[in-house]
């Protein structure tokens, strides 16, 4: 099956704790503190390669998650690095995060790569809390969880000319003649289930053109297969729009016309597209018929090339138009928006106290990382204690009306008692 969307969760490793240890010698019983840091958790990172050319793996393995870091040794031996999780995906991959939507990436070359999720950072040792005030601390920092969340990866294939139209008017059979590519032709609709490439030369120029499986009317509310595939076409610079201008399934075909027009509106990225309208089976017509339907549609504002797929009238002439085509509109292929994050402004030296559903958060870059401490020993209590009165958190906490709540800081939560 040809898969092109996925759902997938990605998590960083997990940072590695910080030690807590002593280097005791016979003059020296105490001990030096000499515990090293943790190592930061490795990244996940998602890689555009042309080996690849559906999600179909995603179906099969749904978590990813990279190294966790070491512990940090003895003797300030720092804890080794998580290994970065490098996952390939297809070029032509648009990132989103599941439930914002918002675009993380596109993937739109070989070799592209984005860091979907980032290691959590290691704790440091107690070597490092040494000070004149903790001369044998027994306090380390734990590692910070590795980020965490769903992905949502959509394939787009990059394509320069995206085939469109109703089922069986002979789009699979003009890839085939025109392309090295043979894709299956039936008289039916719905032979194309699935989206195919070919490659097409004409007088030493060449473009990709994709055959996209045929539409129907309400496609975008999900009739036929739906409009999903249309999403391909979102990439190409310019549509083919094909209708059988000989009617064999007696429709009328610029009825036909209209009714692909319609779903196509329905897309934010094609309604602007620049669009050759080919009209297919003339050979099923005498030419007076033919010039009749032409000017029917010229009459409708609709400029119609007519061929025939089948006796390769008319296919060279149109071929030399798409690549006239593809050379007037922008060479740049159009790509969707680019990367955002949000980021929540929180202060990188100071901090700021707010008090949400009972609890008291307190914010600011240096201030978390007091978050990361092991609260399991009494020195590193003590420790917090005494930074959060030394940059004044109690004062301010005190000052928006703390009353000895719970207090947030970081991954942690802690309560102190309020004196006097
Ligand atoms: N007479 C005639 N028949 C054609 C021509 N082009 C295609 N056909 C026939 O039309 C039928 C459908 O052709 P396909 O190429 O499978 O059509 P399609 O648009 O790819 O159809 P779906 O994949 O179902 O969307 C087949 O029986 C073809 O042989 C043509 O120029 N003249
Ligand atoms: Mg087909």
């Amino acid at each position: 099956m040809w898969i092109d969307e996925a759902k997938i969760h990605v998590a960083g490793g997990q940072g590695g704790d910080g030690l807590i240890s002593f280097h005791r010698t016979k003059y020296n019983p105490l001990g030096t503190p000499d515990g090293g840091h943790g190592g930061d958790g490795g990244d996940v990172i998602l890689e555009a390669t042309r080996s690849m050319n559906t999600l179909l793996h995603f179906s099969h393995q749904v978590h990813f998650k990279a190294e966790d870091g070491g512990s940090g040794g003895p003797n300030r031996r720092q804890g080794k690095r998580g290994k970065d999780l490098v996952i390939p995906v297809p070029v032509g991959t648009v990132v989103r995060d599941l439930y914002t939507g918002a675009v993380l990436a596109d993937l739109c070359e070989e070799g592209m790569k984005v860091v979907v999720a980032h290691g959590g950072k290691g704790g440091r040792g107690n070597s490092a809390f040494v000070s004149n005030r903790w001369k044998g601390p027994k306090i380390r920092e734990l590692g910070e969880p590795g980020e965490k969340r769903w992905l949502k990866l959509e394939l787009r294939l990059l394509a320069d000319v995206g085939l469109v139209g109703f089922p069986n008017v002979g789009k699979s059979s003009f890839l085939s003649r025109v392309s090295r590519k043979k894709v299956k032709v039936a008289p039916y609709p719905f032979t194309t289930l699935e989206p195919h490439l070919g490659v097409v030369e004409v007088d030493g120029k060449s473009f990709v053109l994709a055959d996209l499986p045929g539409l129907v009317e309400g496609a975008h509310e999900g009739k036929g297969l739906g409009d999903r595939f249309l999403r391909h076409a979102t990439r190409a610079r310019v549509l083919l729009h094909m209708v059988d201008l000989a009617g064999v399934e007696g429709r009328d075909p610029l009825e036909d016309y209209r009714a692909v027009r319609r779903e196509l509106e329905a897309w934010d990225e094609l309604r602007g597209k620049p669009e050759v309208v080919a009209g297919n089976k003339v050979d099923l017509l005498s030419r007076d018929e033919v010039a009749r339907r032409i000017s029917r549609f010229r009459a409708a504002g609709v400029e119609i090339h007519p061929i025939s797929v089948v006796t390769g009238e008319g296919v060279r002439e149109l071929l030399h138009l798409l690549v006239r085509k593809l050379e007037e509109v922008a060479k740049e292929i159009p790509k969707a928006a680019p990367a955002t994050r949000t980021w929540k402004l929180v202060p990188r030296k100071g901090f700021r106290v707010s008090r949400e559903d009972g609890i008291w958060v307190v914010e600011g870059r240096e201030i978390e990382r007091l978050g990361r401490l092991d609260l399991s020993t009494e020195d590193a209590r003590a420790y917090l204690e005494e930074e959060l009165e030394r940059r004044g958190v109690f004062r301010a906490l005190r000052r928006a009306g703390w009353q000895g709540e719970p207090i947030r800081i970081g991954n942690i939560e802690v309560e102190f008692e309020l004196e006097g």
